[in-house]
Order: C-alpha cells, then structure tokens, then sequence
C-alpha cells in the first residue's frame, strides 16, 4: 500500500470534501484516484477495499479508511486539530457535526429535481441564517477560533461551509460580522490560502457532469 495519502473519491466536492479541506489546513499533501467509471468502483468492491461498499475511502497510514467521519477524526487527532482535552474535543465535534448537518443540506441539491430545487435552497438559506450561523457568531464573539486559543477542525469546516454558503447566497454573511472577520483571518493562513488557489484539490460547486458521473458509477442506487 501505498505511504502516500490517496484519496478514492468522485472529482467533486460529495462527501470528500471536508477531508481534502482538513488535509490541506494540516499542510498534508495528498493524491487522488478519481472514479470517473463504474468499473473503478466496481474493482473497489471486488478488491474489498469498501467496507461497507461506499466510498469516501482514503489510504492512510498503512490503512484503507471509510466513513467520512471516522476519516475526519483521525486527520484531526493525527494533526493536533481535536483540541487539548475531552472537553475541547466534545465541544468541537459538536460545532463539527453542526457544520456537517448544514453541507448535508447541500449535497442533495444536485440530486434534487427542479420543480423542488428553489424550495430546498430557500430552506437551507432560512436554516444557516437562523439556525446555524448564529452559533457560530457567538461561538467567535471572543476568539479567533472556535474552541480554545488554537486551530481545530471545527474552524476548517466552518470555513468550508461558510464559503459555501456564500457562494449560494453572496451576502448571507452580512450580519455577521465575527464570521466574516473569522473568514479573513483563516483565508489569510498559508496552508489555506494555497488551498484556495485555482488549481489545488478544491474542488468546484457541482455541476452537470459531476451529477451524471455520480449517476452511472452508482447505478445500483440512481436506477
Ligand atoms: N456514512 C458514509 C456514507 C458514505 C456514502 O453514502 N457514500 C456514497 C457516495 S457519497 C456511496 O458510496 N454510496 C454507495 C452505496 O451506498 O451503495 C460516510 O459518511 O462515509
């Protein structure tokens, strides 16, 4: 196996997204097997490289890691981005698992036909204003970070989904200031600054191509 960090993953945002995004803030190169065919997931199950047939999958360490969560929690813990004690560590999965319930809502919206499309958006767009970014607001009313005096994971996926957000609806953020400042401070930081310039491993808001990639290489389930 290899000793380098390989990412198995469709070339789009999906489920792998936050990974790549905390890989990046870890300062940890990476490489990427894109599944662009059903044959390539295919061979994935064959080989029993899934455990549970789905992909994220991401070679680390020797390992063949999935579910995104778990992936998550071993970059973090492995890179010092969990915090100083349990404590820190409960109080950032739980700004984490806010940031993910909120890019959850996201990912449907590819998938989801047009005559429902406009409904879902303005859900989410009502949801992150009154439900989501308030919390992080006041989680940065007296730091620069989330949780502690030191960057964790739960910074880097309010980043991710901060900028999301604005890419749906360009001034959601403006009423709030602390998140904003927040965005300017993180963007300003080397590891992510590079990881926001064309031609890293970010990848683009999903388009058609990447929903019709998705499609055929998951045909058991999109019939
Ligand atoms: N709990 C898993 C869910 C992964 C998941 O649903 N992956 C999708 C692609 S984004 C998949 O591979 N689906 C194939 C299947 O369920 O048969 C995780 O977070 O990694």
């Amino acid at each position: 196996m290899s000793e380098k960090v390989v990412l198995h993953y469709f070339n789009g945002r999906g489920k792998m997204e936050s990974i790549r995004w905390l890989l990046a803030a870890a300062g940890v190169e990476f490489e990427e097997v894109l599944l662009t065919k059903r044959e390539h997931y295919e061979k994935l199950v064959n080989d029993g490289a899934l455990m549970f047939q789905q992909v994220p999958l991401v070679e680390i360490d020797g390992m063949q890691l999935v579910q995104s969560r778990v992936i998550l929690n071993y970059i973090a813990g492995k890179y010092n981005l969990y915090g100083k004690d349990l404590k820190e560590r409960a109080l950032i999965d739980m700004y984490s698992e806010g940031t993910s319930d909120l890019m959850d809502l996201f990912m449907s919206a590819p998938f989801t036909p047009p005559e429902t499309k406009q409904k879902l958006l303005s859900d989410i767009e009502q949801k992150a204003k009154e439900r989501f970014l308030p919390v992080f607001e006041k989680g940065l009313a007296n730091s620069h970070f989330l949780v502690g005096n030191q960057l964790s994971r739960a910074d880097v996926h309010l980043l991710e989904a901060s900028l999301m957000l604005q890419e749906l609806f360009p001034t959601i953020l403006s009423t709030f200031p602390k998140i904003q400042a927040f965005q300017e401070k993180m963007k300003a930081s080397p590891r992510i600054s590079k990881f926001l310039q064309p031609g890293s491993a970010r990848k683009p808001p999903p388009d058609e191509a990447y929903v019709k990639v998705v499609k055929e290489v998951l045909s058991h389930i999109f019939k």
